[in-house]
Formats: C-alpha cells, sequence, structure tokens
C-alpha cells in the first residue's frame, strides 16, 4: 500500500544562501533508478533553491550503502587536504616584493582572477549520503541499516562537518518509489529536495560565527 501523506521538510525561517558553499554527494548504486531520482532531488534544491553553484556539486557512488560512511569520511579527508594545500601554495605564492614594479613592467600579476563558473578548492562544507536499501528475506537489512545510520553519524560528528543521512530504509520497493516522488500515482514526495535544503542549512549553521 501506498503512504497517503509525508513529513515533508518545513522551510527554514530565513533565507539559506548556498553560493558560497561546496557540496559532495555520495550516493550507492544499488537501485541505481530510484537512488537517481533522489540525487537528482537534492541536486535539484541544492542549485535552484539555494544557489549552490553546479560546479561546486561533487558527485561520487559507492557500490551499496554499506560504504557510504567510508567513502565520505575519505573523500571529505581529501578534501580538506587539498583545501589546506591549496593555500598553502597561495601562501607560498606571495611575493612581498608585489606592486613595486621594479621591472618597469606594466603588466599584471600572473595569478589567474577566480571567475564566475571556476569551481572552488574549498573543502566540502556538506555530505549527502544517499542510498536505498529495501529489506529481503534475512537480517541483512537489519545490519546494514545500523552499520550504515551509525557510521553516517559518526562521519559527521568526527569530522565537525555536517553529513546528511539520506538513506531511505524500505520495507518494499513500492515505499521507496514514494519516497523518491516516482511512484506511478504520483502522489509521493522525493525526499531528496529535503536532504539538499538539509545540506545547505545545516553548512551554514557549522560556519555560522556566534
Ligand atoms: C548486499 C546488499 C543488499 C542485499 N541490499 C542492498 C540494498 O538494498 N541497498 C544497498 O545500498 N546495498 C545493498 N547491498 C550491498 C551492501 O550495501 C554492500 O555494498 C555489500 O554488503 C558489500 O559491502
Amino acid at each position: 500500500m501506498i503512504d497517503e501523506f509525508h513529513k515533508g521538510l518545513e522551510p527554514a525561517a530565513v533565507p539559506q544562501d548556498g553560493s558560497n558553499l561546496r557540496v559532495l554527494i555520495v550516493h550507492t548504486r544499488w537501485n541505481s533508478a530510484i537512488v537517481q531520482g533522489l540525487v537528482d532531488g537534492a541536486k535539484k534544491a541544492l542549485v535552484e533553491q539555494h544557489k549552490v553553484r553546479p560546479e561546486n556539486i561533487v558527485i561520487e557512488s559507492v557500490p551499496g550503502a554499506y560504504e557510504l560512511p567510508f567513502a565520505a569520511k575519505k573523500l571529505l579527508e581529501v578534501s580538506q587536504i587539498r583545501a589546506a594545500e591549496d593555500a598553502n601554495d597561495l601562501m607560498g605564492n606571495v611575493n612581498l616584493l608585489d606592486g613595486l614594479n621594479l621591472t618597469g613592467s606594466s603588466s599584471p600579476a600572473t595569478s589567474t582572477p577566480a571567475t564566475a563558473t571556476t569551481a572552488s578548492k574549498q573543502a566540502f562544507d556538506a555530505v549527502i549520503c544517499i542510498g536505498v536499501l529495501i529489506k529481503g528475506s534475512t537480517m541483512h537489512f537489519e545490519y546494514i541499516c545500523e552499520a550504515v545510520s551509525q557510521g553516517i553519524m559518526r562521519v559527521g560528528l568526527d569530522s565537525g562537518v555536517p553529513v546528511i543521512f539520506g538513506v531511505l530504509t524500505c520495507l518494499t520497493e513500492e515505499q521507496a518509489l514514494n519516497r523518491a516522488g516516482m511512484d506511478k500515482a504520483g502522489k509521493g514526495h522525493n525526499h531528496g529536495v529535503d536532504w539538499g535544503q538539509g545540506a545547505v542549512e545545516m553548512a551554514l549553521l557549522k560556519n555560522r560565527a556566534l
């Protein structure tokens, strides 16, 4: 039976501007058609509702939901290392004699100015883990659900970077389709949209100077 109503996310009280954010989406390839619908929903919310620049959304895939926490952790760490290296490079390139024009040349500095379409090199401000777990006839579902939910929470708490739990844990495929807004009756709601909204709100909360 298809559920008749959902608890969608109530919009935040103030507009959530994601134009300076960089977001990682990690998704599974299990149940890929439904997962793709959820990823599309998350991207739509990030770009259309919160102005996250498309080039600042990085999308990676993993085999199944069990792999999501590991991938989120590693990719987040790599982004942090790269951002630190980039900051170091920038510091290394600072020449204290710049601006004195000792050569007499009027040519501008060699660094390339950022353009509106340059992808950011900053570390990820939020991660969205997306997958669909559908219960089978064994205990596998229970073990994976437990491991994934605990793992995703741990990555967020350990890193201090919000990691959104975008994993549907469904008893039937019909439930999953419904929650991805892909049910035949068209009465479902795409939870990927909520996850995109949640990622921006939590990233801004993390960066907020209190
Ligand atoms: C093995 C398995 C099963 C049975 N079902 C799902 C599923 O419904 N959704 C999902 O994302 N992944 C599933 N997997 C794969 C596991 O998550 C994992 O990839 C493997 O156990 C290897 O670690």
